[in-house]
């Protein structure tokens, strides 16, 4: 990063009411939509994560911010009445602007956010031991249990059919029929692995169309590396990423973080032998998960879970095969094949969870009788 980012970034930081002297700004983590950013202080002042929102994805940007301004709220209460001693280490909240607004706009029309950096904390992109997914598990079971009451009517929906399956379909067949970068011929087997299984993966929109699954609050990125870990302990501190916290199916939840939590490899592994469906990791966190969400699901959502491991890896599948049709425009790649190998990564994890249904089945059977 040159001096001049350096400063420029410094001084965006310098709009919102931090504490302390910041030294540096440097970018941080592996997300695939924001630029995120650590701010450094100085002495024991406590430090800060940066973003620049992708106003390109959310639309929307200060609904978005008054969404997760909500939901840190909602939770931080929560802990509170809970009288959680962790509540000091475990609380994340928007920090606003000197005009107290809760993102800052810069001349370029870019939003930029900042919010408190959770002390001591790491996020992984691969569960290191099958226990951590039973706590993972009960942290994202207890985010939907927290956010049932949330009051002030429902959240924006801050993308629009985010995993409506009719959606990513037409975007699909719109990305084919214009092929804009002529990688349609090159894709073929990777198109037929797709068109192959659609009518099963509309079932749960499907149903969620005809009311028969209740539209809870969710969160809808729940990938791995968006719970912080503590360092030391592995405790689960918080759930972050709350950009997509809107209303949705439980299965988005679960499914997204089995896809994520329960493959054997990170998603943009090339060699896909590699790709395995690890049903230890999917037991405990079912187990985690259950614990907190069993008196509230439906006997349908319940039976459906393990279905929602494969919709959720499907569609990402669709997703990135779409993007690299597209050309890239969504998400960040370090190279032009990017795209394309995590969406091989993802239709083998699909084709690993088919022959683990029926395990999975027995599983979730086992999880609810204890
Ligand atoms: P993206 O939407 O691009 O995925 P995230 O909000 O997930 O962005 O942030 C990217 C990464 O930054 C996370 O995976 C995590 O490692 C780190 N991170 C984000 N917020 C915090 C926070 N409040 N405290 C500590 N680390 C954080
Ligand atoms: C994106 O922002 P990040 O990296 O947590 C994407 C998710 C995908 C994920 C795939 C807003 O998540 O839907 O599951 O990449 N987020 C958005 O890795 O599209
Ligand atoms: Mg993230």
């Amino acid at each position: 990063m040159t001096s001049t980012d350096q400063n420029l970034l410094k001084s965006i930081a310098g709009e919102f009411k931090t504490e302390g002297e910041i030294i540096s700004v440097r970018p941080f983590g592996n997300g695939h939509i924001n630029d995120t950013f650590l701010i450094e202080t100085a002495g024991e002042k406590p430090n800060y994560i940066l973003q620049r929102k992708n106003h390109l994805i959310f639309k929307d940007v200060p609904a978005m911010m008054e969404n997760i301004d909500r939901v840190c709220k909602h939770i931080e209460s929560k802990l509170r009445k809970a009288n959680d001693p962790l509540l000091g280490k475990k609380t994340i909240r928007q920090i606003s602007t000197h005009d107290a607004k809760l993102y800052f706009k810069d001349e370029k029309g870019n939003f930029w956010t900042v919010m408190n950096f959770v002390a001591n904390s790491k996020s992984v992109e691969m569960i290191e031991k099958p226990e951590m997914a039973e706590v993972a598990g009960i942290a994202f079971g207890r985010f939907q249990k927290q956010l049932a009451d949330l009051p002030g009517g429902p959240l924006s929906e801050t993308i629009k059919d985010f995993h409506n399956i009719y959606f990513r379909i037409n975007n699909f067949e719109k990305a084919k029929a214009s092929n804009p970068v002529g990688r349609l011929a090159t894709v073929k087997a990777e198109v037929e692995e797709i068109e192959s299984r659609m009518e099963k993966m509309k079932t749960l929109q499907k149903l969620a169309d005809s009311g028969k699954l209740p539209i809870r609050v969710t969160h809808n990125d729940t990938k791995i590396n968006n719970v912080l870990f503590d360092k030391d302990t592995d405790e689960i501190l918080a759930v972050i990423d709350l950009d997509t916290v809107m209303p949705g199916l439980v299965h988005f939840d679960f499914g997204d973080a089995m896809r994520t939590a329960a493959n054997t490899v990170e998603e943009d592994e090339t060699d896909i032998s590699k790709v395995k469906f690890n049903l230890e990791v999917f037991r405990y966190f079912t187990k985690g998960f259950l614990s907190e969400t069993r008196d509230t699901l439906t006997p349908q959502e319940i039976e459906l879970l393990p279905h929602s491991c494969q919709f959720m890896t499907y569609i990402m599948a669709l997703r990135f095969l779409t993007d690299y049709i597209d050309g890239d425009t969504y998400y960040k790649i370090k190279h032009p094949e990017h795209n394309i190998e995590r969406a091989r990564n993802q239709i083998k994890l699909v084709q690993e969870m088919e022959k683990s249904e029926q395990k999975m089945k027995e599983v979730v059977n086992a999880a609810i009788k204890n």
